[in-house]
């Protein structure tokens, strides 16, 4: 076992090793007693919908092959694949509505735990929505906000406000056109569970324009309103810097590892974890104080808005708690490894669960309630100190740590790019149009063991640097690259090509731009929004010189995500193919056809050097298009020039 092949992280590999010496399985172990993987299930062309079956068909077959039912592979592919979406939609969108009923309990109620703390936010997005904001106090305002949020999940009239208020008139318009407008969220997750049932539909392409309506009602919809309503309630992320990897946990120190999703629990944590009485308590037991620390998309929330520093991304959660030193691993849902029960059991860690939604055998459960969040909060964190003396000696943690700055969302990108004094996306676009910069690409998405661990990220976004492409990035992906140093301002002259360095380091930002959590994936388009409606750059999404990739993916969400930025009109590279190559008509359609229908489409591409420049193709390939590819000189009048200059 060669802990290299299994990451490029340095803190990582050393623990690996750590893990191997005590006979301890971590994921790329589990993934190596899983080979070979089932072919069917790869190629998606397994179906146990109904106990007809489970049917198989076989890709190499000399037929046509069908399931019971008849179903062809395209089908069973594309249902198998909309379910997926809606797997991905489903939790991006209930972490939406959590935090929404947070928000309707805090403006509601003259004695919670949770404020209101961008005022101004919380203004613009009441407007968008069509709330009257004049003369009005926050609290009225709020009301009416969580409400209409709220109402957006089960609505059964119109569409999604948000599909209205934010996209490019010429956006809109394509869905329109093509039937996919989302109505509400609820309604296209469950419309998907019914299409998919045995017996309804067959037509793949059918199919496929559902994912396409319920992965728009989660970027636009549901995964919007976690993010806007968190930046309401908790505050919008302003720029920060932060430290990175498993060596932000401090041997001295309690540990406390926030991990997960919601922002709701972890927001409260970072406050409470500073109340001078339990920083006494945590010394008393012989501590120097309380670190708390972030892992996965709960350390992207939590650094985007207080600079706690992250231990680590997905693979690396079973590894933090090999270092021996965290007290307390507390998460909510999404991305927590099954496998963190058992091996906390070998460890003086504890475990702790907190969502309903969300119970771990061998952990033990401390149920999260809004409305006494504080209290819950302190429980917490005084079981972490009392935990501190269970410790058993120094613990092995890696050196490894990096820092850089995070926190740039859709409206503060507008200062940084332009300046304190020209807060507008003119910059940006006008950089792109010349040439300096020749596009951005959304690189985002999770850690998966068949990749090696973040390699994929780093070895894209280096290329996408060094070829002038600016990057947003966030999740897995961003703390990646923030773990590499690509998110020091210092980056830019090392990595960029001359344009892109030019700009970063004129401007003071860094290369690589952490906008945040996945669901703040729709910052990214809210940000695509932003720069149609600067202009210069075309009327609509697909024809901006952009690309997205997810090099490292392996969760549903992943391909919600995929998915909407696709039907945004985004050209979108992922490592690992979708589970449809057992169906060659879906899979053509994703990878070309599509194109038509919505102006972005899908590109498997497992070589992230390779993948980098099939979006470098993209890009040049847009700017061809919109013609601002020509070597523009600067040319002066001459005497001819003004001659001919008309002076009435
Ligand atoms: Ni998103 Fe993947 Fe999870 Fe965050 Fe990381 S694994 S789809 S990046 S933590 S949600």
């Amino acid at each position: 076992m060669d802990p290299k092949k299994r990451s490029s992280d340095k803190a990582s590999q050393e623990m690996i090793s750590q893990m191997a010496e005590a006979g301890q399985q971590n994921a790329w172990d589990r993934l190596e007693t899983q080979l070979p993987q089932c072919g069917f299930g790869k190629l998606g062309v397994c179906c146990r919908i109904c106990t007809m079956g489970p049917c198989r068909i076989d890709p190499f077959g000399e037929e046509p092959q069908f399931g019971v039912c008849g179903a062809d592979a395209d089908t069973i592919a594309a249902r198998n694949l909309v379910r997926m979406i809606a797997s991905g939609a489903a939790a991006h969108s209930d972490h939406g509505r959590d935090v929404a009923h947070t928000f309707k309990m805090a403006v509601e109620s003259d004695n919670c735990d949770y404020m209101i703390k961008d005022e101004l936010k919380l203004r613009e997005v009441a407007a968008r929505y069509g709330i009257k904001v004049e003369g009005r106090e926050s609290k009225e305002i709020g009301t009416d906000l969580a409400d209409a949020v709220l109402s957006e999940f089960g609505k059964q009239d119109g569409t999604l406000v948000s599909a209205a208020a934010y996209p490019p008139p010429a956006r809109q318009k394509v869905w329109e056109e093509f039937g996919v407008t989302p109505r509400s969220i609820d309604r296209e997750i469950v419309e998907i569970m019914h299409r998919t049932h045995i017996g309804v539909g067959s037509d793949y392409k059918n199919l496929v324009k559902q994912g396409i309506r319920a992965c728009l009602a989660d970027g636009w919809g549901g995964s919007l309103i976690a993010t806007e309503i968190s930046d309401i309630l908790f505050g919008s992320p302003w720029p920060i810097r932060f430290g990175a990897n498993l060596g932000v946990l401090d041997s001295k120190e309690v540990n406390i590892i926030v991990h997960g999703h919601e922002p709701t629990l972890s927001d409260i944590i970072v406050a409470v974890s500073q109340e001078p009485e339990l920083v006494k308590m945590a010394e008393a037991k012989g501590a120097k104080g309380i670190n708390l620390s972030g892992m996965c998309c709960t350390a992207n929330e939590t650094l985007m808005r207080h600079g706690i520093p992250v231990a680590g991304n997905f693979l690396q959660q079973e590894l933090a708690v090999m270092t021996g030193v965290v007290e307390v691993m507390v998460v909510d849902v999404q991305c927590i490894m099954p496998a963190l029960g058992s091996l906390c059991d070998c460890f003086h860690t504890k475990l702790i669960t907190t969502s309903p939604k969300c119970k771990i055998a061998g952990a033990e459960h401390i149920e999260f309630h809004e409305d006494r969040a504080v209290e819950i909060a302190r429980e917490i964190v005084k079981l972490a100190i009392e935990n501190f003396t269970n410790r058993k000696g120094e613990g092995k943690i890696p050196k490894a740590t990096e820092r850089g700055i995070a926190g740039f969302t859709t409206e503060n990108i507008f200062h940084h790019l332009g300046g304190r004094f020209r807060g507008s996306y003119r910059p940006l676009n006008d950089n792109i149009i010349n040439g300096r910069i020749r596009g951005a690409a959304g690189v985002v998405g999770c850690n998966n063991p068949k990749q090696v661990h973040d390699y994929g990220h780093l070895a894209m976004i280096k290329e996408l640097l060094k070829n002038d492409v600016l990057v947003v990035s966030t999740g897995c992906s961003a703390i990646a690259a923030g773990k590499a140093g690509l998110m020091r301002p210092e980056a830019a002259a090392k990595y960029c090509g001359p344009g892109l360095g030019e700009v970063c380091e004129t401007v003071g930002i860094p290369p690589v731009l952490h906008v945040g959590s996945c669901v703040d994936n729709s910052r990214i388009l809210t940000i695509l929004s932003n720069v149609v409606a600067e202009g210069g750059l075309g009327e609509d999404i697909s024809e901006l010189p952009v690309a997205g990739a997810a090099p490292e993916w392996m969760s549903e969400k992943a391909v919600s995500i995929g998915m909407y930025f696709v039907a945004s009109g985004v050209y979108t590279v992922i490592a690992e193919p979708l589970p449809v190559l057992g169906a060659e008509n879906l899979t053509r359609y994703l990878t070309e056809g599509i194109e038509k229908d919505v102006g972005g489409k899908w590109a498997f591409e497992r070589d992230p050097v390779k993948a980098a420049h099939l979006m470098i193709e993209h890009i040049e390939s847009k700017r061809d298009a919109l013609g601002i590819n020509k070597a523009a000189e600067r040319k002066l009048y001459d005497m001819e020039d003004r001659r001919a200059l008309s002076v009435e």
